[in-house]
């Protein structure tokens, strides 16, 4: 079976577990606790693996394998149905386009080594990193936003069936929860994101139902 090295509040985590419970493949979890002041990921023997030092990181009898969305589309190849991006190649790179928008461009700015450099670099507070954080969040989501509008009666981000769109969009949406933003200005993501939430994949992956998640959160 494959292990995926996993924080139950990581966003990119979060990714690659939803994409594990939609394709119906099993894994192992393997709690990497990247909290501040545990900072296992960190830790030598995880770095072997990791030495990016983040999460996810996905080891199979292949070797290992970093990076969520390189992860997701690995699983897709290797078990193709349901595809995570169906259609056809323009059909395929829009949805890709939007999964890029939110792993590429929102959530690096957010990540929490970025965070704590904006700490350690500039002395900002916890006031000004919270208005960096819901800076990009809101400056990427107004984007989709827009370009949803062009898709207002598509039940998922594309069409009936959730896709890498909705695998993308769902964590970066518990990020902005995270950080208290007002998420009334993006109705149409709001939208994907309950329906997607309902999904039985999306529920088995959510943050709350980890078994690394403490009792107290
Ligand atoms: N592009 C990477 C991002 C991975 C990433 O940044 N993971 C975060 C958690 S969401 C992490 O491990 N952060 C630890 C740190 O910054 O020290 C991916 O999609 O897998």
């Amino acid at each position: 079976m494959h292990t995926l090295y996993d924080y139950w509040r990581s966003s990119a985590a979060y990714r690659a577990r939803i994409g594990f419970h939609l394709k119906g493949v099993a894994y192992d979890p393997a709690a990497v606790n990247i909290l501040p002041g545990k900072d296992e990921q960190f830790a030598p023997a995880y770095k072997a693996k990791n030495p990016q030092a983040r999460v996810p990181t996905l080891e199979t009898e292949s070797g290992v394998l970093s990076q969520s969305l390189a992860i997701l589309e690995w699983l897709d190849e290797t078990h193709p149905e349901p595809p995570l991006l169906p259609g056809n190649a323009w059909a395929r790179a829009q949805i890709r386009a939007f999964a890029y928008a939110i792993c590429c461009d929102i959530h690096p700015m957010n990540n929490l080594s970025a965070l704590a450099r904006l700490r350690a670099q500039f002395g900002a507070d916890d006031a000004a990193i919270a208005a960096w954080y819901l800076h990009w969040i809101g400056l990427g989501f107004a984007a989709l936003e827009t370009e949803a509008a062009r898709r207002a009666d598509s039940a998922f981000a594309f069409g009936d069936v959730p896709t890498l769109a909705d695998v993308c969009l769902v964590p970066q949406m518990a990020n902005a929860r995270r950080y208290k933003m007002d998420l009334s200005p993006f109705p149409r993501l709001l939208a994907w994101d309950e329906r997607a939430r309902a999904h039985p994949a999306f529920v088995a992956a959510a943050p709350e139902n980890q078994p690394d998640r403490p009792e107290k959160t």
